[in-house]
């Protein structure tokens, strides 16, 4: 059996996204004695969850984790939940899709938990020397809508398998380029980060945790 990890394309104003790089550099390893096939969804509503969907039924993956960027973050963000809301929040997609305030299924539940034992990976990942927190909102943009539709599409089939979202911080590049587009030589604030081999290895940790459940 295969692990599904997913990351996205860069989008906004981020020329790039840790979570890209961290789906490519563990495509292929092994984890927990399964092979991680680590693909990058595109920044777009209209497609990201139907390619998360597809990547499921050919895969048939023993649990799922996608990724992205959550600028500003600090730590490592296990998202619990994922809502019924597509709003870009002003940031438009990469097809300049532009939600605002829609429900993501008109008749879908409010919201969806995320099936990772997203406690466990954190007080794992703290035990690591991983700074790292369940997060209570994975906000409204795109990676809500894949936690959403990845859940949904889990439960639609009946597949006993654990899913859910991780939130990564910037990395020091990425985080030295914000600064960089911004005020820090005048005295301005910098983002947190975190270096993408972590960022890499908690993604490991959280697959290895995850699939510790129950045996
Ligand atoms: N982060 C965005 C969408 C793509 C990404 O990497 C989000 O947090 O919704």
């Amino acid at each position: 059996m295969t692990l599904l990890l997913t990351g996205y394309e860069p989008f906004g104003d981020h020329d790039r996204n840790p979570s890209k790089a961290v789906a490519r550099d563990l495509d292929g390893e092994e984890v927990a004695d399964r092979e991680v096939v680590g693909r990058v969804l595109p920044v777009e509503f209209d497609r990201a969850g139907e390619e998360m969907t597809e990547l499921i039924e050919d895969h048939d993956p023993a649990a799922v984790v996608a990724t992205g960027l959550a600028a500003g973050r600090a730590a490592v963000s296990v998202e619990r939940v994922g809502v019924n809301v597509a709003d870009c929040a002003g940031v438009p997609d990469n097809a300049d899709a532009e939600p605002r305030d829609e429900r993501i299924r008109d008749e879908g539940p409010a919201a969806y938990f995320a099936t990772l034992p997203v406690a466990r990976v954190v007080g794992d990942l703290l035990d690591a020397g991983i700074p790292a927190r369940v997060s209570n909102t994975a906000g409204t943009h795109l990676c809500n809508h894949v936690l959403y539709r990845t859940r949904a599409h889990v439960e639609r089939e009946g597949l006993d398998i654990p899913a859910g979202f991780v939130h990564l911080p910037l990395t020091p590049e990425g985080a030295a380029s914000k600064a960089r587009d911004g005020e820090a030589e005048s005295g301005g604030a910098v983002p947190p980060s975190l270096p993408l081999g972590i960022q890499r290895e908690a993604v490991r940790r959280a697959f290895e945790a995850t699939l510790e459940r129950g045996e």
